[in-house]
């Protein structure tokens, strides 16, 4: 379909072109790289991706200590798997990035010199083998509903990256769940192990929606924009509401006394999050907020010699016009 002009007339004010973007969004079009935009949306862009490619990045990691402590074969190939397809995820999110202007650099030194925030629960530890079958379900059950509210954003290149990314995701938590639903019906260790993963990963996952709508100072700016359609509580009620009643039908518990289905609003509801633990995870000070980061930087100077070999290379094919012939 041909795209509309957005070539815009020098004497058009700053305002005219803003209500002319958000008619355009009113419309259901889609922003391109190309396209004039405000400048805080560019800049609400590159923060919103920029931390969703550093989670993609960082979220390997509690998934990718177990890979050697597989317990059979398939488990493994399918948790490898997994993980790979994660740092696909943050290569197509930074490149979604690279298209308002901020370059992979910026982005990387920010993230490994501790500037850059990325989902917060990826801070804490994977203590067992059923915590692969928790973060599964849950952590990507919660991701998967943030980014199938995103695939419909009005901007392109990160919506549609959330269409693919969600197709993969989608594999993802249904092997988490099968893992779960396995152990729950299992031995009388195996539905331990089930129940305590769940329990470990309950409320990092309710904290991965963000802080209260009310507490949420991008939320407003975001859905005035189309980049989010659905506020932060709104996500995390859809969660609630999905993942109780399912866990409950494997005879399995949330780790909170106070959930119960209310008959009024016909949503489940429980006790509050512990706000102080949010904020203090995403200020450094998680479990494991130092091992992650640390993991990033050693990883990135043990590829030091690949992007230096990189460059090499490109820079004999810039002074030759043509590849280096191979001893
Ligand atoms: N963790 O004003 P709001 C995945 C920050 S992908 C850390 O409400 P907003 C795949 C927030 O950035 C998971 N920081 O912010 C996978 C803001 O800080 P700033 C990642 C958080 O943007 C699965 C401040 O607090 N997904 O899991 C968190 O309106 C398994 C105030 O908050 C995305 O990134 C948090 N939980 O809403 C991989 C999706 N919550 O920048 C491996 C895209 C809030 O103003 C294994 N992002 N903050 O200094 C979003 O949808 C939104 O940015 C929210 C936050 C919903 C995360």
């Amino acid at each position: 379909m041909e795209r509309k002009q957005m070539a815009h007339p020098t004497y058009l004010t700053n305002e005219s072109k803003v209500a002319e973007f958000e008619a355009r969004i009113a419309r259901g079009e889609k922003i391109e790289p190309g396209d004039w935009m405000p400048d805080a949306y560019r800049k609400q862009l590159i923060r919103m991706i920029s931390q969703h490619a550093h989670s993609e990045i960082v979220g390997m990691l509690p998934e990718g200590a177990w890979i050697t402590r597989a317990p059979n074969l398939r488990r493994k190939m399918v948790l490898l798997a997994k993980v790979q397809d994660e740092a696909g995820h943050g290569q197509y999110l930074y490149h979604a990035a690279e298209t308002l202007g901020v370059t992979r650099e910026e982005m990387i030194d920010a993230l490994l010199a501790g500037r850059a925030k990325y989902a917060s629960v990826f801070n804490y530890a994977t203590l067992g083998w059923a915590d692969i079958g928790a973060i599964g379900w849950l952590v990507d059950g919660a991701a998967i509903m943030n980014q199938t509210m995103l695939a419909h954003c009005s901007y392109g290149p990160y919506s549609r990256a959330m269409v693919r990314i969600c197709a993969e995701e989608g594999f993802h938590k249904k092997q988490g769940q099968e893992m779960i639903i396995r152990y729950a019906q299992g031995s009388p260790v195996q539905r331990r192990m089930a129940q305590e993963a769940i329990d470990r990963w309950w409320w990092p996952a309710l904290m991965m929606f963000g802080p209260h709508d009310n507490e949420s100072a991008n939320t407003p700016q975001l859905v005035r924009w189309g980049i989010k359609t659905k506020t932060n509580d709104e996500l995390r009620q859809e969660f609630i509401d999905e993942l109780v009643p399912a866990l409950r039908a494997l005879d399995l518990s949330v780790p909170d006394a106070q959930m119960h289905y209310d008959e009024t609003t016909g949503h489940w509801n429980g006790s509050e999050i512990d706000w102080d633990e949010f904020w203090r995870v995403i200020k450094g000070d998680g479990p494991m907020n130092a091992a992650r980061l640390s993991a990033r930087q050693q990883a990135h100077e043990d590829g030091r010699w690949v992007r230096e070999a990189a460059e090499a290379y490109a820079a004999k094919m810039t002074v030759n016009g043509r590849a280096p012939a191979h001893a």
